[in-house]
Parts: structure tokens; sequence; C-alpha cells
């Protein structure tokens, strides 16, 4: 009895040895790996390492392997480096003085998001939108509570640890079937990109953001099924319909960041083949579709029959991210899929030929919508525009393109002067200026005086080329790194013929997400200056007793007790996702949320790059 029972036992220990040992030889052979790896690292070599199954399964257990050191998060993966050109500056060591000064710049605007995260928990949390004035809570996107999710990659990387974990608890709450229409493009880009970017910056610890993420995907998965997968504008998520079948070419080409990262983090390549076949669609529309010009998509788009209504192509309210998305995926995937990049480089060749226009006398590139069957500018430019600028220097490093840097900054000029040329000190929505003329590289930039004298010089053989003569413009400065008392040139008097179409500031970060990108691609410290001027201005005049308020009239000067007067009832969730978040980390040490590690989705989330099999994946 007592041998057998020994020898039981034996037996038994004996067979825990043995898994003990597999699990271990297991381990170290990277086949176990699990969604909480401390560091978030994948392995640098991990490309050769993905197997796709039958049914497009990734298997997750051959994408990462066990980190070797801790690293931060906000680091990027500790083995990544990118295959691609480096984008950021090489930034040389700072001194302490103006790391104090740094430093207390990104305090200040760390306080100022939590004064209006802290309101907006306080009367609206689990809402949508808080009202900054009247305190009420609003729900235009599903009533998820887009403030609360948008806001999590922001908290993540200001270190906010605590106010991040009061969310995850409400996360179980939300039921995505709802009988609502909801905005297919804003779900993704707010709902789908935040979950997504807080599991990467939870260091893939907190599986509730993935499966959030997947839930959300699978509601808006049916909204996908047309005939050539391109997804309706606006979803029912309960009975699955839509009462539209037009969308916006903003709309169908603003999902593929985010549904390759969610099926590279499931391992199921669905939601991957789902952006890929837009993508492609896209790719092969001509002149039966309504694509006048190769790259310039126009705006509206029918999404039973693929093709497009309009003929005008914009780089802001309704375009943007489609162009955006283009660089963007390439970047993620380090041009593992040379599509995205041509398509991208498609797309700048036709607005450069087309699209640009120059203000005489002034160092202001404008980037109006364009008619690209008449072949006919509009005067305008909107706020949404001023993205551009970040996008377009990242591709110009990329790309080896060095005119679409000079074109950034240009463009980046004249959305800082719509700052501060105006009583606040914050931007209008939009814009016009009906003296223009098209971009020429040679005459850019260049004042009357400068053209008359090269007139002259052409002419006569004695004289000296006046552009070789000491520039005298403010605005023509030279590049400056680490200066604590940095002074900006005055701003200029405004052309006669400038005009601001609507006079709101709702908060908007486009203009502040190029400075920081140009600020990181660039080393120059007039954009941190620039950017501390915005933020001063939303500062001192958005700002309520509970949050921060959009602005009625930016050029309204009012007395600073009247102030509520030139404040509208509105915070939307961009504030705390995007405008916050690119000013804090303008302020933060460079290799904080490197650009050389991660890139933003449109709604400012940053993923992660990484190297893996992404053309074989989709092929599957
Ligand atoms: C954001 O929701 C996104 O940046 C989107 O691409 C367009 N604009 C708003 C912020 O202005």
């Amino acid at each position: 009895m007592v041998s057998s029972y020994i020898s039981t036992v034996t037996r038994r220990w004996r067979l825990i040895l043995i898994v003990i040992c597999v699990i271990t030889l297991l381990a170290h052979t990277g086949y176990i790996v699990s969604h909480s790896l401390s560091d978030g690292t994948l392995a640098p070599n991990e490309s050769d390492q993905n197997t796709v199954s039958e049914n497009g399964h990734i298997e997750i257990s051959s994408i990462y392997k066990s980190p070797t050191k801790k690293q931060s998060v906000l680091h990027g993966f500790g083995g990544f480096s990118s295959s691609l050109p480096q984008l950021q500056y090489n930034f040389e060591p700072e001194p302490a003085e103006f790391t104090r000064l740094r430093e207390t710049r990104k305090e200040k605007i760390r306080q100022s998001f939590l004064h209006g995260w802290h309101g907006y928990k306080k009367y609206a949390f689990g809402h949508d939108e808080l009202r900054p004035l009247s305190n009420k809570p609003s729900n235009p996107f599903g009533g998820w509570g887009a403030t609360m999710i948008d806001s999590l990659s922001t908290l993540a990387i200001m270190e906010l640890t605590e106010e991040f974990h009061i969310v995850l608890p409400r996360l179980q709450k939300i039921n995505f079937r709802i009988n609502e229409e909801v905005s297919v493009f804003e779900s993704i880009i707010r709902y789908l990109g935040g979950f997504i970017s807080a599991y990467e910056l939870s260091e893939r610890k907190e599986d509730i953001l993935l499966q959030k993420a997947e839930k959300l995907a699978v509601a808006l998965l049916p909204a996908f099924k047309t005939p050539l997968g391109l997804p309706r504008h606006k979803w029912n998520t309960q009975r699955k319909t839509s009462d539209e079948s037009d969308t916006l070419i903003a709309e169908v080409g603003t999902v593929q960041l985010e549904f390759l990262m969610l099926s590279q983090l499931t391992g199921n390549a669905l939601y991957a083949r789902k952006a890929q076949r837009i993508t492609n669609t896209l790719d092969k529309m001509g002149y039966e579709h309504g694509v006048y010009i190769k790259g310039l998509y126009p705006t509206i788009i029918n999404t039973n029959k693929g093709r497009f209504k309009d003929a005008t192509t914009t780089f802001g309210a309704m375009g943007d991210s489609v162009f955006e998305y283009f660089l963007k995926e390439y970047l993620l995937t380090e041009g593992n899929i040379p599509q995205y990049g041509r398509m991208y480089l498609e797309s700048i060749k036709g607005m450069k030929q087309y699209m640009l226009r120059q203000v005489p006398g002034y160092d202001m590139i404008l980037l109006p919508p364009f008619d690209t069957q008449h072949l006919r500018h509009r005067n305008s430019m909107d706020h949404l525009t001023c993205f551009v600028p970040g996008m377009l220097s990242m591709g110009a490093i990329t790309f080896n393109q060095p005119e679409d840097m000079e074109i950034a900054k240009g463009l980046l000029e004249t959305c800082v002067y719509m700052y501060r040329t105006t009583k606040t000190g914050l931007s209008p929505e939009s814009w016009s200026i009906s003296k223009t003329e098209p971009y020429n590289p040679l005459t850019y930039n260049k004042t009357a005086e400068e053209l008359t004298g090269l007139r002259d010089w052409w002419y006569d053989a004695n004289m000296t080329n006046p552009l070789l003569s000491k520039k005298t413009d403010a605005s023509k400065t030279e590049m400056k790194h680490y200066s604590v008392d940095y002074k900006l040139p005055p701003v200029r008097e405004r052309p006669e013929s400038l005009f601001f179409g609507d006079p709101r500031y709702i908060l908007r970060p486009e203009t502040i997400e190029s400075l920081f990108i140009m600020y990181r691609l660039t080393g120059d410290q007039k954009y941190q200056e620039y950017g501390w001027e915005i933020f001063e201005s939303i500062d001192k005049w958005c700002k309520t007793s509970t949050a921060f308020a959009a602005i009625r009239n930016v050029d309204r000067l009012m007395d600073i007790d009247d102030i509520t007067e030139n404040q509208l009832d509105s915070m939307e969730s961009f504030l705390f996702a995007e405008t916050f978040k690119y000013l804090y980390l303008l302020f933060s040490p460079s290799d904080v949320i490197s650009l050389d590690k991660f890139i933003f989705n449109t709604e400012a989330h940053p993923f992660q790059r990484r190297k893996w099999n992404w053309d074989k994946f989709l092929k599957q």
C-alpha cells in the first residue's frame, strides 16, 4: 500500500518535473509568449518568424519574444530600429538651463490637460464629451465615452497611471451594439485607434483594451459589406443598416492603420484584408471612377458604385487623412508594401503640380481645394489642412525629396501666421487669400524688391545678384537650438486680400501636430516657440472654470472678465487625444515617442512601428 502510494507520488512528481522542463524549453525557444510582456519588446529579427495558419490566423506565439532589457514603452520596442531613413534630427545634449525651461513648460501643459480631464471626470465621465460652459454631458459618438477613450494614450504618455487605470473598469460596460447610426470613421480613429494605442502603451498588459478594440471592429465590419468593400459613412450596429450610400474619401482611406494593427495584435488577418481591399480599389481607380488626375482623389464617393460624385480634391476637410495614411502605412510596415509609398508619392506629385499657391511677398504657401476636372483652384484653406506640413516633412526625408521640406515649411508658416495675426492668438477654422499665384520655388518668398533686383541683375552684367546680399527679412532668421531667451520675430501685417471664412477656433490640433513633427525633424527651436505661444493663447482664452471651450471669434478681443461671451459650449475629445498630447511631446525629451519608433494615427494615437511580414500576411 505504502510503496504503491510512494510510487504514485514519485510518478506524479516526475510528471510535474517533465512538464516544467518542457515549459522552460519552449519559453527559451520563444514559443511561449504572453500578451503581457513587461516592456513590449518585439524581437529584432521577428520578421522571419511569423507563421500564418490556413484560416488567416497568425500564431501569436511566433510574434513576440522574451524581452532582453527593461525599457520604457514610451521609448519604443527595445530591439526595433527602422531600416527606412532616420526621421528625427540628431539632437545634441541640452544645457541644464534649457532643460529646466522645457520641463517647466511641459509641466504647465500637463496641468492644463489635467484641468480639463478633471472637469470631464466630474461632470461627464463615461459620456462622449463635456459641455464646458453648462457642465452637461453630450453624446455625439454613440455614447461610448469618446473623451475617456481618446484620452487614454495621452494619459499613458503623461505618465498619469492612476488616471489611466480609473478608465479601465468603465470599459466593461460599453455595448457597441446600439440602435443608432454612428460614424464609422470617427469610431475607427477615436475609439479603435484609442484602444489599440492604449493597449500597446500598457505594455500589452491590459487585455480588456484589445478585447474592446476587436469587439468594436466586429460590430463595424458589416458596414464594409459593399460591392467594393468601401465602408458606409454611418452604421447602425444593432440593425446592421445605413441610410446613406455616399461617403467621403477621408472615410474610406482612414481605416488602414487601425485594421493592420488590429490584425497584427490579434492574429486575425481579416481586418487587414478588409483595409487592403479598399487600398487596392483606390489604387485601380481612373477616369471612369471620376479620378481626373492620378493620386488626386476627389471628395464624395458612392459606396455602391465606387465612383466619385464630384471632382474637387482637398487636403483639408473630407479629404485630409487618406493622403496621410498612405505615408504612414508605408512607415508602419517598414516599406514592406511599396504600393503605399507609390500611392503617397502619386498624390504628392499631383498636389505639387496643380494645387500649391504662394502669396506674393510673403513666406506663406496656400493649399486650397482644387477642381481636378476644370483645373481651377479656390482661394480658401482650412485649419484641417495644417496637418500637411508634418506629413510632407516626413515624406521629404523618407523619399529623399528636399523640395517637399521647403514646401512643408512654407505651409507651416501660413498655418502659424493664422494664429499669430489674430487678436486672441488663435487660428480661425478657415481663411481665404484672393491674391495668390502658383507656387514657384524660383520666386517663392522673394520680396518685390528682390524680384525687381533679380530682373535688373539679369540685364545688367555689372550688378551683383541681390539674393547674395544679406537678407533683412525677419522671418528668414537663423536656426537656433537651445536658447532660453528666444525671441520670435514680430508678426507681419495681414495681406489685404486675407479674410477669415469661419472665425471659430474649435480646439483643433493640426498646426501643433505639424510643429511637433517639424521640431523633431529639424531641431529648429522656432517651432517650439510657436507652439508655446499657441498653448498660452489656448490657456488664456479657452479655459473655463471646469475645462476648455471652443472660441466663437478668434479676432474678437474680450475683456478677460467677459471671456465666456466669446466661448462656445463645446469641447471635442481631440483636445485630449491630440492638442494637449502634441503640445506635451513638443516639450518632451526627443526620445519620448520618437518618430523613428512610432507613427500616429490621424487622432494622434501612437502605434509602434515594427518589422513584420506584412506582405505575406496579406497575401494568405
Ligand atoms: C481629428 O478628429 C482627426 O485629426 C481627423 O483626422 C480630422 N480632424 C480632427 C481634429 O481636428
